[in-house]
């Protein structure tokens, strides 16, 4: 009897206590009720909770409201990252005149964007990238809980991805290797275009602001909508303010559910300090009209959904009424070229890769967003969002956009965005950047690529966002 009472003991010991991330919950109080010298000035408790102890905090006056903190998760469709390709422009047929490309090599001619022009990316943080080289900000990593962070602490001011690789005993429902998603995402917004390697970005002297919300699991609510508030330029309890205010936040992430108070009241602050935020619809297939996602069905956001190259709606792209555009996001053998890392846990060296989702869309408009600022900067996040939005392009004839509301108001076109705002400038002001560079030519191809094909529908609808097809060693 003592024998099996000590190995039942070793074995509690032994074995993880716990490793998947934590219920917790968002505790708004109402102004006032709190003593003033409370640690939280925002009258906001993130906590763990039992369900029981929820109801009666419901029942507590003092109480504005609790929320549940979900996770959210970037998205990425699951995929293999096999296949050695070479990289190059002419594989980015999301920037050109492809049925859904963008149309940024006329855009391009208006301008290429401003190095005073800062982007956040909330995401898994970033890697060093030598087609990043100059680009990156010195960002936050905001990730609170050590588990997620996979870094060893909690917040700190080193928003290096040290990668995102779920193995089964992390019990997060789903294993992975990991994806070094912000890095892409970075890539397609502001790859170092124009200088012979790799890739091309939609800007080519944008600031990159990494700002890491995304680690093992996914990522907390609270987190995320932190870090919107830091991106703009605004206090969090515990943090120096973030001295390169970000124009525009790209949000490559999400997960089903309402939009929350906690992180729609950030969003509505980030908007009030002048940043617009772009982000992803989300992978599921799902009819945004009647299934909610978070951020995807916030206010004040820019709500991107995904095309293909010929400009269908990708399978995988949420859809209906709520998505504010389609951008390129990729599909079978097109999907979108940018930076990333050979690691399969931690970081290897770096590479190209093919992914595909919603979250390779968002980058786009984001981008575009701000090259828009870049020309006028002058202009509002909701002058930005307009000059997007109303200039977006009509989906081709034959392009399955046409069944009812199904893809918003058009497709992400930057050379219209740009060129309606050139007409509206006085000749006297010049607001053009220098004349381009020529994007790299391209003598690459991508050759016996084996891809796996996605079986799992279950894995599509809780993870949403990248599968890498061809990856370059450099
Ligand atoms: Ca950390
Ligand atoms: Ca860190
Ligand atoms: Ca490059």
């Amino acid at each position: 009897m003592v024998r099996i009472f000590a190995v039942l003991f070793m074995l509690s010991v032994s074995a993880p206590l716990w490793s998947a991330p934590q219920k917790r919950f968002i505790i708004k109080y109402k102004k006032g009720v709190l003593k003033t010298n409370s640690s939280k000035s925002k009258n906001v408790f993130i906590k763990s909770l039992k369900e029981e102890s929820i109801e009666e905090l419901k029942k507590n006056p003092s109480i504005e409201y609790i929320e549940e903190d979900t996770i959210l998760r970037a998205y990425r469709t699951p995929g293999d990252t096999e296949g050695v390709i070479d990289k190059y422009y002419s594989k980015q047929w999301h920037y050109r005149t492809a049925p859904g490309g963008a149309n940024l090599e006329a855009a391009w001619d208006i301008t290429i964007g401003s190095s005073d022009v800062v982007i956040a990316v909330l995401d898994t943080g970033i890697l060093y990238h030598v087609d990043l080289e100059t680009r990156i900000l010195p960002g936050q990593d905001m990730i609170s809980d050590t588990f997620i962070a996979n870094d060893g602490d909690g917040r700190d001011s080193d928003a290096t991805d040290p990668g995102d690789f779920v193995t089964e005993s992390d019990r997060c429902g789903f294993t992975s290797q990991s994806s070094w998603h912000g890095t892409h995402v970075a890539g397609t917004i502001g790859a170092n275009t124009g200088n012979e390697i790799g890739v091309a970005g939609v800007m080519w002297r944008s600031k990159i602001l990494p700002i890491r919300v995304l680690g093992k699991c996914g990522g907390y609510t609270s987190d995320i909508a932190d870090g919107i508030r830091w991106a703009a330029g605004i206090e969090v309890d515990g943090l120096p303010i973030n001295p390169y205010p970000a124009k525009i936040i790209n949000l490559s992430l999400g997960g089903r559910g309402e939009c929350g108070r906690y992180i729609q009241d950030a969003i509505d602050s980030a908007t009030e300090k002048g940043s617009l935020i772009v982000v992803a619809a989300g992978n599921s297939n799902q009819n945004l009209d009647e299934v909610s996602y978070s951020p995807a069905s916030c206010k004040n956001v820019i709500t991107v959904g995904a095309v293909n190259y010929d400009g269908d709606r990708a399978q995988y792209s949420n859809y209906g009424q709520r998505i504010d555009i389609m951008a390129p996001g990729g599909e079978n053998d097109y999907r979108v070229l940018s930076t990333s890392n050979t690691g399969t846990t931690t970081s290897g060296d770096d590479a190209y890769v093919f992914q595909m989702g919603t979250s390779m869309a968002s980058p786009h408009v984001a981008g575009v967003a701000g090259l828009v600022a870049a020309f006028d900067k002058t202009l509002s996040p909701l002058q930005i969002k307009e000059a997007i939005l109303k200039n977006s392009r009509n989906f081709d004839t034959k392009s399955n956009c046409h069944e009812s509301n199904r893809c918003g108001n058009g497709l992400l076109d930057a050379y219209k965005a740009l060129s309606s705002l050139q007409l509206n400038i006085p000749p006297e002001v010049d607001p053009i950047e220098p004349e381009p560079e020529t994007p790299p030519s391209d003598d690459g191809h991508c050759g016996e690529t084996t891809e796996k094909t996605q079986s799992s529908s279950f894995f599509l609808s809780f993870v949403l966002g990248i599968v890498g097809t061809c990856l370059k060693k450099r």
